[in-house]
């Protein structure tokens, strides 16, 4: 595509679509296009003799069946993706020069992938873990990928812990457990001697963990990067992604048990909302750092394992994102897309963040064992929609076919093509930072701090935040084998919040150690390293950050939430349409579950189609419960122990649940409401309309079925 030009939100599915093949109508032929007759036989001598080796057909299939399997990704193995467009708001010109930052007008075709890290490619999307939110923009300046996660921050400084970080979150070598799980004593011996990794180890104890659906989590790409604009001033910037739905996340033993009821819960929840219209949104948010203003701060701004307070630096929402396409096809789109932080657009460079700069080899290098060879950027979902020459030739899987006999630079033979493109013509030049200095493994002093931010993010938390975070370190530390790792890591949650590490020992029954040796300040090399390695806390301007606690991302509405409404044979369909229809208006969706699929007969003789039986569904697959009354109903339900369980489940998942007339029986037979006595906000989100009208519970319902979840329904169970 020609620079200047203005890019076609399309533009991608168009090139795409050249690669695109439908069957249908067509005959079965073998790899070279040669009609095959019988698909069903192998070629053999006589009907009972020996398989025939001339039988080509059979070995063109089974040859090709064998090699299938390309290896997964080292880490973020599993994933989802989709398409869709970006557009920015209004010309970004002042700080960059990034062309598909200037035009409103413009969109700009992406695809973007999420995935869990530490997992294999067939684990369970609901995993306690990090998840990537990988962005490639088809830029008609070429391709730039915003390789992000879902926390703002990262375990390591220095990319040279990385292997060590992933070996040791990764099933045990010897056995191979546990999967997709970090709950175990390699992942925390490392961690327990990283202080560094503190910070986003309580991003990863938080409920941040486990998003309620890929939709509803906000997106960060982490390290600092540079804005540079058509006249060279640089600033520094980091990069948001704001969910238009909110940041929700789910309890972590919904999470476990969703696990069980659909291991595929967040892929489906992508592939689903989008093949219904519920196109995910995100806008992209900036926060801008003059480069004078670059050692104003307590932190140093290219350590990962720091953020900047919104307080300090606020974010500016400049564009939205939204993914509006499911790929055709899993492995040629989802599988095969490569990222890499270094695909950069003129307007946009690096820093020096030393963790930025790892990653910068890395990418390529993985692709080259992943994808098989150089070549991986011709695979259709990596292409660009620019054009594309350069004198790079041959290797493995070659697609173009360059012309000419010149594959050189300079060259007079070719007519000096290609030509280096001046900086007008869109030619990227790296930023000319000043740089002088001696070599060294070391790092700046204030890469040292490394409680402050941790314990900023633990006291920015609401009360019930708190507790989840407590509550994951016992689980996590409560599985470890090794006493002496759970004390390391006790000693260690003391240096964030004395309180906190006394809340998790409680869990475990045991005392927080009272002096712990302090790791040894690894980031010396070992002849300098003379003393234990002390913390230093530096004050930092901002105690707590309100843009870090979720309970504060609640956005109004309840749009592309389910809803459950759990009906027998005698159901009220007149409650029941009534309710489903209150939902549909607001942009949610019923589901009728019933003990049986097939059709029920209301009381009034309509027949109702059933979406879900109790045998194939499950509370922790939906947002929030609604029982309509029907005495017939009712009276069946309350037979049924998976109709019970699912009220309680959900009782404990802190969901709202509403019942109207007999269908309030159900709620009132279920244990929850038993277990409701002490318990503070014990009602909380339950909402019983025994003699009121449909309208006025369903406008109620939908009020606090936006509040998410009533997460103070548990306080009670938190052990202080
Ligand atoms: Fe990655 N990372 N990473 N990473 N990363 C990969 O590249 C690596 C880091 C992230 O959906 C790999 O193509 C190193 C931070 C995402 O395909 C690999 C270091 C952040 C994805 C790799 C980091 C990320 C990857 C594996 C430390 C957030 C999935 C497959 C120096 C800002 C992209 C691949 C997708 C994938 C290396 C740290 C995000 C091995 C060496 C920090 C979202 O190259």
């Amino acid at each position: 595509m020609e620079k200047g030009k203005q890019t076609d939100g399309d533009a991608k599915r168009d090139d795409l679509e050249l690669f695109g093949q439908q069957s249908a109508g067509q005959y079965l032929t073998t790899d070279q296009g040669l009609r095959i007759n019988d698909d069903q036989n192998s070629l053999k001598a006589g009907e009972r003799g020996p398989s025939l080796l001339e039988d080509f057909i059979l070995r063109e299939k089974i040859t090709h069946f064998d090699h299938e399997r390309i290896p997964e990704r080292a880490v973020h193995a599993r994933g989802a993706g989709a398409h869709g467009y970006f557009q920015v708001y209004a010309s970004q010109a002042e700080l960059t020069q990034a062309g598909f930052l200037q035009n409103p007008a413009e969109k700009t075709p992406v695809f973007a992938r999420f995935s869990t890290v530490a997992g294999s490619r067939g684990s369970s999307d609901m995993a306690r873990d990090v998840r990537g939110f990988a962005v490639k923009f088809y830029t008609n300046e070429g391709i730039y990928d915003l390789v992000g996660n879902n926390m703002p921050v990262f375990f390591i400084q220095d990319a040279i812990k990385f292997p060590d970080l992933i070996h040791a979150v990764k099933p045990e070598p010897h056995n191979e457990i546990p999967q997709a799980a970090s709950a175990h004593d390699t992942f925390w011996d490392f961690i327990s001697l990283m202080p560094e990794s503190l910070h986003m180890i309580m991003w990863v104890m938080s409920d941040r963990a486990m998003p309620r659906s890929l939709r509803m989590m906000e997106g960060f790409g982490v390290h600092t990067f540079r804005f540079i604009n058509a006249q060279g001033k640089s600033r520094f910037v980091k990069f948001h992604w704001k969910p238009l739905l909110g940041v929700h996340t789910v309890a972590w033993n919904e999470a476990m048990l969703i696990s069980g009821q659909d291991p595929d819960f967040q892929r489906r929840d992508l592939w689903e909302a989008i093949e219904i219209g519920d196109f995910p949104e995100w806008e992209l948010g900036v926060q801008i750092v003059e480069d004078e203003d670059e050692h104003k701060f307590d932190f140093d701004l290219l350590d990962p394992t720091k953020l900047i307070p919104e307080e300090l630096v606020p974010v500016l929402r400049i564009g939205k994102m939204v993914l509006n396409r499911n790929p055709d096809n899993y492995f040629a789109e989802t599988e095969q897309v490569a990222f890499h932080p270094g695909h950069l657009v003129p307007g946009i460079d690096f820093t020096d963040d030393p963790l930025l700069q790892g990653r910068l080899f890395s990418y390529t290098d993985t692709q080259l064992s992943r994808l098989g060879g150089p070549n991986f950027h011709e695979i259709p979902i990596n292409r660009t929609v620019a054009d594309m020459h350069n004198n790079q030739r041959d290797g493995h899987m070659r697609q173009a076919i360059d012309k000419g006999g010149v594959a050189y630079s300079p060259n007079t033979l070719g007519g000096g093509c290609p030509m280096q493109a001046g900086i007008k013509m869109g030619g990227f030049v790296s930023y000319g930072e000043t740089t002088q200095a001696y070599k060294t493994r070391g790092k700046g002093q204030k890469f040292f701090d490394h409680f402050s931010q941790a314990a900023m993010f633990f006291h920015s938390q609401s009360d019930w935040e708190q507790a989840h975070i407590v509550s994951a370190f016992q689980f996590e530390l409560g599985k470890l084998q090794t006493a002496a790792v759970r004390e390391r890591m006790l000693g260690m949650l003391a240096h964030v919040d004395g309180t906190l590490a006394a809340r998790v020992a409680t869990g475990l029954g045991i005392a927080v150690p009272e002096s712990v040796a302090p790791p040894l300040n690894h980031a010396v090399p070992a002849d300098a390293r003379t003393e234990a390695y002390e913390p230093r806390p530096i004050s930092l301007h901002v105690g707590s950050s309100a843009a870090l606690s979720m309970a504060n991302k609640a956005v109004e509405g309840i749009r592309s939430r389910k809803v459950a409404i759990l009906a027998a044979d005698g159901v009220d369909e007149v409650a029941l349409l009534a309710m489903f229809n209150a939902l549909f208006a607001a942009g949610a969706h019923g589901r009728v579950v019933a003990p049986r699929g097939g059709v029920l007969t209301g009381v009034g003789g309509t027949e109702i189609q059933v979406d879900h039986s109790l045998l194939t569904t499950s509370s922790v697959l939906f947002d929030a419960i609604y029982v309509p009354g029907g005495a017939g109903s009712v009276a069946t339900l309350k037979r049924e122990g998976a109709a019970l369980q699912f009220i309680d489940e959900a009782y404990r998942h802190c969901k709202t649940i509403a019942a109207t007339c007999e269908g309030c029986e159900l709620v009132d037979a279920a244990y929850a409401r038993s277990a409701q006595e002490g318990v503070a906000d014990s009602s909380a989100g339950i909402i019983l309309g025994r003699h009121a009208a449909t309208s006025t519970v369903a406008a109620d319902f939908i009020a606090a079925v936006a509040l998410h979840r009533h997460w103070r329904r548990e306080m009670k169970a938190v052990v202080v």
